[in-house]
């Protein structure tokens, strides 16, 4: 990004930079970039090997992992190894989805994903597959091509394609995500998106099936978010999520886990709904991941940012502590790991256009923030509740 003596950012590197996140490269200001050296980046503790975020959780029976940008792996060597030395468990941020993978009703372009499962099978990580079904990031010919008549098809010939390319290779697969939307307005709380307006809500138990008989390893994961705080929405959430897994099991659709992706904020609060909410899920007998984990700052308005990571860690500790303690949880994966590629990185906090986001456990410069020892530590002090 090109800045001029005043200060101001200049047209030309506007528009770079809106090319890069559109090729999904969310790229930290370089003001980011300075500030973070002046940060709390705490440089003398030992991160690596047996001080990784993957072996203090493997102590604790979980695996950590993070989303991972698909641009940034090809091209960014820093960016891989940390990667391979902090983590054993990936998932593509964007590489899985129908958008990124389905150029045209006919195709499928894998060139991403498969670069994600060898780098993955390098260094003996395993894999959460994100994900076959969803309203969002369909592909731009979708909305003129599907139809009532032949949506079936192309949901099945899609899953059938993707999940039976990787399978035996995927841990787990989000299956399907986002279904519910409770201000949607429907007495079951499902989303009224395009499958469902397409397929109705069979559509959920027939991508459960197809994914099944596609790779019959996978866990088959329903991935949601907006269940995590106490918040009354929240808890209309979790009910709706609730109810839908009920049916599904009651119907015998294959499902095997809980994915909760936990984008919260700042200051938030996760009390007894978050935990009820997941001993429901284990009650079912499903497995439970915590799939995108990332504390959005927006609502703070200081700008101390010794204070703002001081914050965003302890909203990770608070959290993880309250989540942890359920036995069902398998995993813990952030939705990235450094500030540099976040999908919040066009948020602000506060009214401070010079001051981006600081969600995750590596600032721009993978130094490890205040969050990464918040997590090591959450992991460390993990004491599971009576299953
Ligand atoms: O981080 C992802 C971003 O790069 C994409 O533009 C966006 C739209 O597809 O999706 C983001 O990831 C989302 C994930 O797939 C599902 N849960 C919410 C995540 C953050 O929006």
């Amino acid at each position: 990004m090109d800045i001029s003596a005043e200060g101001k950012i200049s047209r030309r590197s506007v528009l770079a930079n809106g090319a890069m996140i559109a090729a999904g490269l969310a790229v930290a200001p370089l003001a980011a970039r300075a500030q973070s050296k002046a940060s709390q980046a705490d440089t003398t503790r030992a991160i690596t090997g047996r001080d990784s975020l993957k072996a203090h959780a493997a102590h604790h029976g979980l695996l950590a992992g993070t989303a991972v940008n698909a641009r940034a792996l090809a091209t960014q060597p820093e960016y891989a190894r940390v990667l391979a030395e902090q983590y054993d468990i990936v998932v593509a941020e964007n590489a899985m989805k129908w958008g990124p993978l389905r150029p045209t009703p006919d195709t499928f372009f894998f060139t991403d994903a498969d670069a994600l499962m060898a780098f993955a099978a390098e260094h003996k990580m395993k894999v959460r597959g994100h994900n076959l079904c969803w309203h969002s990031q369909l592909p731009t010919w979708f909305n003129s091509t599907a139809t009532k008549e032949n949506a079936q098809h192309l949901l099945v010939n899609h899953i059938t394609t993707v999940a039976g390319r990787y399978r035996g290779k995927i841990e787990a697969w989000d299956v399907v995500n986002e279904a519910v939307q409770v201000s949607d307005g429907r007495p079951d709380g499902l989303r009224n998106g395009p499958w469902m307006k397409l397929l109705g809500p069979e559509y959920i138990d027939i991508a459960f099936r197809t994914a099944r008989q596609a790779d019959p390893h996978a866990l088959l994961t329903y991935n949601d978010y907006g269940v995590e705080n106490d918040s009354d929405d929240a808890g209309k959430k979790r009910a709706a999520v609730l109810a839908l897994m009920r049916g599904m099991k009651a119907r015998k659709t294959p499902l095997d886990a809980l994915g909760i992706q936990s984008h919260i904020h700042a200051g938030g609060s996760f009390g007894s709904g978050i935990r009820d909410f997941m001993a429901s899920a284990r009650d079912l007998g499903l497995k439970i991941f915590l799939t995108e984990m990332d504390v959005n700052s927006s609502n703070l308005t200081d700008n101390d940012i010794a204070h703002v990571d001081q914050a965003v860690a302890a909203t990770y500790r608070d959290y993880l502590t309250t989540t942890l303690a359920e036995p069902a949880v398998a995993a813990m994966l952030t939705w990235g790991f450094t500030d540099r590629y976040t999908w919040l990185g066009g948020g602000r906090r506060g009214q401070q256009p010079s001051h981006p986001q600081r969600p995750l456990p590596f600032d721009a410069n993978y130094q490890p923030t205040d969050a990464f020892f918040a997590i090591r530590d959450a992991f460390d002090h993990r004491q599971t509740r009576q299953a």
